[in-house]
């Protein structure tokens, strides 16, 4: 594998690539080995005043350009990161850790959306509807907000980016981007192709740097009008907080505690094959990973035999890797705690509960997929966000108990349940409290057109993705025209109802 070297890169604010005032820096490391991947910005309020500064003065232009103009600077966007698709998946493989196959798919996310919204440019549809009096005509319109400031998370280095800056885009809006402090160069490739793809100086800004000094100003900063986040629910909370005072709009995309129900009906192995998937892909870093089993008593012996076997044949060294390193150190610690956690609670260690050493892992956070038999709903390894490879097998009598035991946690993001029982996949739709459900499949795997996000602490009731990103990204202007030429006053001088 190719070393990037630890060259060093700035910050992007109106069109010019630029130092953080302060002259500080920090590394991003490799998950993987420890290799610095390169030098960044550690910037502070001041650059993020640069950026939005720059943002605004380029909003008053950017809004202006028609929308399918707009959309077309992201259909070159989607034809360059489809160029750059294998390069982009390495470096995601070395920054950020996932392995190749996900991070391809990672990007191939953010080629769909690009293509996606880039169709917005011709859709961006509002509403005309009939006026309550005669020779009037009513509209609604989208109308851009303003300055956008999009802070992403690690775990979709380059989908996520894509979900929050290329709906903000293409609806008129201008952004400062921060991205991750993990995953800084992806972020930088993701602002480089963008840029390339031709929009103009300060539409896009990027600014890297901590929550601390970066996203709070972001946050707080007054001509800022929109806040995106993906992150924790201690972060959105705070985040929440702190633009209350600027009445922002604020979207956010929290926290997971997702679910797959086994029924004794189902089939077992595509069962296994789900849940292998979907609680060990990208190292169970996803929001939507399936860090519970919710599984009927009839089935429950052979689905943990079977899941258990599955699991002891992934392999987490490097050639032909199945599951990657865990983001850092602060990640393995925080995983390994569940793992005492769960014993200390008395679920069964059933596989893994360890950090995976030997065959040149060691320089590298890799953590054993680990699986927990015999655990309640109510023991904390089965409420709180682990965020890692870990997955609790929960026993339940029957169908009723196994809803129940979905929506018992906080989180509202995404479900699943594996049945033969057309009637009761049915009843799951409706009554699994969730913003996404899949019916034989696992939790994760979604598709960029349809809305993504979830219900309770998960979130504040936005979506992203498909037609739903719109709302966040735009306000309604509501047109009356009236070409009367008289004065007409709505519900004063509406016309009687003509008598039958
Ligand atoms: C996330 O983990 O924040 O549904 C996003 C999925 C992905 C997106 C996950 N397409 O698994």
């Amino acid at each position: 594998m190719a070393t990037v070297g630890a060259s060093s890169y700035k910050n992007y604010i109106a069109g010019e690539w630029v130092d953080a005032a302060g002259g500080d820096t920090f590394e991003s490391i490799s998950p993987a080995n420890g290799d610095t991947i390169g030098v960044f910005p550690k910037s502070s309020a001041e650059d993020v005043d640069r950026a939005v500064e720059a943002a605004k003065a380029a909003y008053e232009e950017w809004r202006l350009v028609p929308a399918p103009k707009r959309g077309e600077t992201l259909f070159r966007f989607a034809q360059l990161l489809t160029e750059e698709k294998d390069e982009l998946a390495e470096l995601m493989a070395r920054e950020m850790g996932k392995v190749l196959p996900e991070a391809g798919g990672d990007v191939q996310e953010a080629i769909d959306m690009s293509f996606y919204m880039g169709g917005e440019g011709r859709r961006l549809f509002g509403q005309t509807t009939p006026s309550e009096l005669r020779d009037k005509f009513n509209m609604s319109v989208r109308m851009p907000i303003g300055v956008v400031g999009a802070i992403t998370p690690w775990n979709f280095p380059i989908a996520i980016p894509s979900w929050k800056i290329l709906p903000a885009l293409v609806c008129g809006n201008t952004v400062v981007f921060k991205p991750a402090t993990d995953t800084p160069l992806l972020g930088q490739r993701f602002v480089e192709l963008l840029t390339e793809a031709g929009l103009p100086k300060g539409v896009l800004n990027v600014v890297h740097g901590g929550g601390g000094e970066v996203g709070e100003r972001l946050v707080r900063h007054p001509d800022v009008r929109v806040i995106s986040l993906t992150g924790s629910r201690e972060t959105g909370v705070a985040v929440l907080r702190a633009a209350a005072e600027g009445l922002k709009h604020v979207h956010l995309e929290l926290g997971g505690k997702n679910a797959i129900i086994v029924l004794d009906d189902a089939d077992l192995d595509l069962a296994v094959e789900g849940i292998v998937w979907s609680a060990f892909g990208t190292s169970g870093q996803r929001c939507t990973a399936a860090s519970r089993v919710i599984v009927q008593r009839g089935a429950y012996d052979q689905l943990q035999q079977k899941l258990v076997a599955a699991t002891e044949r992934l392999r987490l060294w490097e050639a032909d890797t199945d599951v990657g390193p865990v983001i850092n150190k602060g990640a393995l610690e925080k995983i390994h705690s569940y793992t005492e956690i769960g014993k200390g609670e008395g679920a069964r260690l059933l596989t893994g509960g360890e950090v995976a050493s030997g065959n040149g892992l060691d320089s590298g956070f890799y953590y054993r997929p680990t699986i927990f038999g015999d655990v309640d709903a109510d023991m904390r390894i089965a409420q709180e966000e682990i965020f890692g490879p870990t997955t609790a097998l929960i026993p339940v009598a029957d169908f009723d108990e196994a809803i129940r035991a979905v929506n018992s946690v906080k989180y509202g993001l995404s479900s699943s349940i594996f049945t033969r029982d057309v009637n009761k996949a049915f009843r799951a739709m409706r009554d699994l409290n969730t913003g996404i459900t899949y019916i034989n499949a696992g939790t994760i795997g979604a598709e960029v057109h349809l809305p993504f996000g979830g219900t309770k602490d998960t979130g504040n009731g936005h979506r992203e993705a498909g037609q739903a990103a719109l709302d966040v990204f735009t306000e309604w202007t509501s047109i009356y025209v009236d070409y009367s030429g008289k004065l007409q006053r709505a519900q004063i001088d509406t016309e009687e109802h003509p008598s039958p």
